[in-house]
């Protein structure tokens, strides 16, 4: 074992005592430096881990290709070990944690001969943030090592900031032999501990991310009175220089890191929108009554089909250097390609799963939940505040799902219990971000149902408590932009137009915009939504946008109560009392 970059004796002991389970050939313990990653990726590229792309039209990047079968979140590999299976709650997959150890280190016992076990220490938000968590991952893939380097805070600083104490999040990460039968993704809250074994796809093996900052996160919240979600994070700059921060939490693969970078249409080209986050909140009640948000992380771990100059430019800036794709598809020349792009895609490829590939053909060329990892300070419109310790004060909390029918475009709850109503029942088509049917309608309360770490009816609970502790609670909106026509195109057209619907949020923040009173909450009137300059969009198809179909609501409401019956247990009272109200203004 070569010498530890550490003298705190919890990591020691326990980095010891995984080594002796795993019995790597090696330990080596990262340091975060740039010496380290020059030679981490010689090595990744020696070993065929990474291919070095066209490196005068993306310098300093790299790909990566994973196994088939292994492209998503294994949702039904994912466990919550909790002592009782009512603390995991009826959403989640439970497993006794004793049994769960035993099955998972037997698995993990020798896992590691002849390879390295590299030791990461990072660290989930701003340094001197309190809000701030150490984490430590030990894993035998040097993809996570490079990829966790560009997602966190990796390195030295992650040790400042533990001291000398044991409270750091204790992940491990065996490749095995990646098989699906040995894949698992098991937390263990109360332990502040992540076992995930025989994967080697981001949301499965980041551990910072999901696991630690989400799942743990939660359950962590849930005790000590502040919340882990899965939100962007942006700053609205208006036209007068005030800034008003806002989150969103829609369901994986919809649309948080498009909206955390949009570029206003030119119509709102005095508005200035500059990306906190893409992905995560940690958030918690400041002095002054409001609800302060950090971003956990460093890096974006993003889509890439849809992502092009048009729809996202500030994301094709992020992705230009020092970026890691993953089952993207190839151009001959070592340039990458996926679906959206380019219009007309190039002549020949190869496909994600390193087949030749021409246009025509039924499969897409790049996975559909192909990815990015890019470091957050890539982005040209990436905001200061991302790090600074205290966070931003948060003014709206914005749900929305993918819905092609019954959503309105967008709609503001009545008041902050309203509003847990309106997170709670949340829908969304299902994604390629996880392993299963796509497309499939689901409830998704706050796009936590993935990743809540507990039980989701006491995190219902959780969201009504914390209102107690804000005096000025953020206004919360719910929004849509996949509704579709009758001939099946989108109705919004999205992307930067979605400045009009932020500005409306935005200006009902601060009192200045004016709303109608519909069934579903406060909408914008016509004279309070800006269609100025817009080119397909007019009155009448903002009116289809944002059509409440009373017997439709009907339906949605019954639909809601598929999952208040599955949570009945646990389920507050104040959320079936908001769906009478609901279907008594229908
Ligand atoms: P995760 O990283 O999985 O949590 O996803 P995300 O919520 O950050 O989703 P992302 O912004 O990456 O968007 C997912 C897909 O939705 C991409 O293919 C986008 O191009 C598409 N998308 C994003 N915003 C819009 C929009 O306003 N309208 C339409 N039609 N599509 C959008
Ligand atoms: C998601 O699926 O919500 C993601 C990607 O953000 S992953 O990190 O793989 O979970
Ligand atoms: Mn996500």
């Amino acid at each position: 074992m070569i010498k530890p970059n550490t003298s705190n004796p919890a990591v020691i002991g326990w980095v010891e005592e995984m080594a002796g389970l795993c019995q790597p050939d090696r330990v080596f313990w990262c340091d975060g430096s740039e010496a380290e990653k020059a030679s981490l990726l010689e090595e990744a590229l020696t070993q065929g881990i990474l291919l070095r792309l066209n490196q005068k039209k993306l310098p300093g990047c790299y790909y990566h290709r994973s196994t088939a079968d292994d492209v998503a979140r294994s949702e039904d590999r994912t466990l919550i070990c909790t002592p009782t299976p009512e603390e995991a709650g009826p959403a989640n997959n439970w497993a006794a944690p004793a049994e769960t150890y035993q099955k998972l280190k037997g698995l993990c016992a020798g896992g590691m001969r002849g390879r390295t076990l590299y030791v990461i220490p990072y660290l989930m938000g701003p340094p001197g943030s309190p809000l701030a968590k150490v984490g430590l991952e030990l894993t035998d893939s040097l993809y996570v090592v490079l990829s966790m380097r560009i997602m966190t805070r990796m390195g030295q600083v992650a040790y400042r900031e533990l001291g000398s104490g044991p409270d750091f999040n204790r992940g491990l990460h065996c490749m095995l032999k990646m098989e699906a039968r040995h894949r698992y993704i098991a937390h263990f809250p109360q332990d502040n501990a992540v076992i995930s074994t025989s994967s080697n796809y981001g949301g499965n093996v980041l551990l910072g991310k999901k696991c630690l900052a989400l799942r743990i996160g939660s359950w962590q919240a849930n005790k000590q009175g502040w919340l882990a979600e899965h939100m962007l994070i942006l700053s609205a700059e208006s036209p007068t220089g005030e800034k008003t921060f806002v989150t969103a939490a829609f369901p994986s693969s919809c649309g948080k890191t498009n909206f955390a970078m949009l570029v206003p249409p030119p119509h709102l080209a005095a508005w200035k929108i500059r990306t906190v986050g893409d992905d995560i909140a940690w958030m918690k009640p400041g002095a002054d009554g409001r609800l302060y948000a950090i971003n956990p992380e460093a890096g974006y771990f993003g889509v890439a089909p849809g992502t092009n100059e048009r729809t996202n430019p500030n994301a094709m800036a992020s992705i230009a250097r020092d970026t890691i794709y993953t089952n993207v598809a190839l151009t001959p020349d070592g340039d990458v390609w996926w679906e959206g792009k380019t219009d007309e895609p190039p002549a020949e490829l190869t496909d994600w799963r390193g087949r030749p590939w021409t246009p025509g053909g039924n499969e897409p060329a790049a996975h559909p939940n192909s990815r990015f990892c890019a470091p957050m300070k890539n982005n040209p419109a990436g905001a200061p505040e991302a790090d600074d310790p205290k966070g931003v004060p948060i003014s709206a909390i914005i749900f929305g799902g993918r819905r092609g029918t019954t959503i309105p475009l967008v709609y503001q709850a009545f008041n902050w219990i309203h509003g847990v109503y309106i997170g709670a029942t949340m829908s969304s088509e299902t994604t390629a971000a996880a392993t299963g049917e796509v497309g499939k309608i689901r409830r998704d309360p706050m796009g936590m149902l993935p990743f809540c770490g507990y039980n989701m009816g006491q995190y219902f609970q959780h969201w009504l408590r914390m209102r107690k502790k804000l005096t000025n609670p953020p206004r919360i909106f719910y929004v849509n932009w996949f509704r579709r026509d009758k001939e099946g195109k989108f109705l919004w057209p999205g992307f930067g137009e979605n400045m009009r619907v932020l500005k409306w949020i935005v200006d009902r923040t601060h009192g200045r915009a004016d709303a109608w009173e519909a069934p579903l909450g406060w909408v914008p009137g016509p004279r309070d939504f800006d269609l100025d300059g817009m080119k397909d969009f007019d009155a009448a198809r903002l009116a289809q946008a944002q059509e409440i179909d009373v017997e439709d609501w009907r339906r949605e409401a019954l639909s809601h109560d598929e999952l208040f019956f599955k949570l009945y247990a646990d389920l507050p009272k104040e959320l079936a009392f908001q769906r009478e109200l609901l279907v008594a203004r229908l």
